[in-house]
């Protein structure tokens, strides 16, 4: 072989070889639409910035993280039947609406079932949690991690309210939520459930006179433009979930899916700290933008008014769940 033929030869290798690199690296990333319904200044998007990182960071680039913000591909029941048919890839959502899906979260929801933040967060990080997570994948949902909204409050338009019988009478818009709705029954309060992007249209046309929310959805939505008056009840822990689809996860391999889990546990982890921050910093934000802040509220009228929210639930879905966060040593 002359030297020049063995120069074009391997000079054609080199080409092949490089092109079929070049290949491989400019492989398209498979994009993954990410759902939510607040803004993007919200905790859930900081908690969706943390999930774009890591999966993009842990796959090399394999996949690309495309954010939807503030209900653009729906509210969250919309969202999480999304995830069911393979529309929308993963969600991070309050399980509002996950009852309707997966009966055993509704145990969650629960009025004045947790104490505080570090017990809430101690069960949800428990066998328990990780239990509910799993019973997901029967109702074609794929738990990927607990995440976080925060303790609800109620605003309203009217009037402050220190105690149920202030509440009385109020039109108050809820989560689809069969528990949240009975226990503000109980409270002499009209329900009025809706999905979260129709919420502040209905505020300001006045259609509801109040909503409940933690003070961080309280805060990325700006609810002072249509409230005057902050109660800070407490009178629910809200958890978040963040959600798969089974379309998309179910084809993937044991190391990809593994990249999704711990891609939520960072996004948790991020939400979980901007609302703790936003719990010491928002309610100052709050009073500055107009609102009256009742601070002072005995929560013992409520827990009595709500009680029998208990006995309705544990009728309709039993009580080894409830047991089983009450015996938690959290
Ligand atoms: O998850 O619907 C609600 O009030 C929720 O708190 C909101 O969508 C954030």
């Amino acid at each position: 072989m002359t030297v020049n033929f063995a120069r074009k030869t391997l000079t054609t290798a080199i080409t092949g070889a490089s092109l079929a690199l070049l290949a491989v690296q400019v492989q398209a990333a498979q994009t993954v639409n990410l759902g939510h319904t607040l803004s993007d200044s919200s905790h859930y998007s900081v908690g969706a910035d943390a999930f774009k990182e890591t999966l993009e960071r842990l796959s090399d680039g394999e996949f690309e993280v495309v954010e939807h913000t503030a209900g653009a591909l729906g509210g969250e029941r919309a969202l999480i039947e999304g995830l069911q048919i393979g529309t929308v890839d993963v969600v991070i959502t309050s399980t509002g609406p996950l009852g309707n899906f997966v009966p055993e979260t509704y145990v969650l929801d629960l009025p004045f079932l947790f104490e505080d933040y570090d017990q809430a967060r101690c069960v949800l990080d428990s066998d328990l949690g990780q239990d509910l997570l799993d019973k997901m994948s029967d109702h074609d949902i794929v738990g990927l991690a607990w995440s976080e909204n925060g303790f609800r409050h109620m605003t309203n338009s009217q009037r402050a309210v220190k105690t149920p019988a202030d509440a009385e009478g109020l039109k108050v818009r809820t989560m689809e939520n069969k528990v949240h709705m009975e226990a503000f029954e109980q409270m002499g309060v009209h329900p009025t459930p809706m999905a979260f992007p129709e919420v502040f249209t209905a505020l300001q046309q006045g259609t509801v006179d109040g909503q409940e929310n933690p003070i961080t959805v309280i805060v990325a939505t700006k609810f002072w433009e249509v409230q005057d008056h902050l109660s800070l009840t407490g009178h629910v822990y809200s958890p978040a979930a963040i959600l798969g689809s089974p379309i998309l996860l179910d084809g993937l391999s044991d190391e990809e899916r593994g990249w999704f889990i711990e891609a939520a546990r960072a996004s948790a982890e991020a939400t979980r700290e901007e609302v703790s921050r936003l719990e010491r910093e928002g309610i100052e934000l709050l009073r500055e933008n107009g609102m009256t802040v009742e601070t002072e509220i005995d929560k013992a009228p409520f827990q009595e008014a709500v009680q029998p929210a208990y006995e309705i639930y544990t009728e309709q879905y039993g009580s080894e769940m409830l047991e089983r966060v009450r015996a938690s040593s959290c």
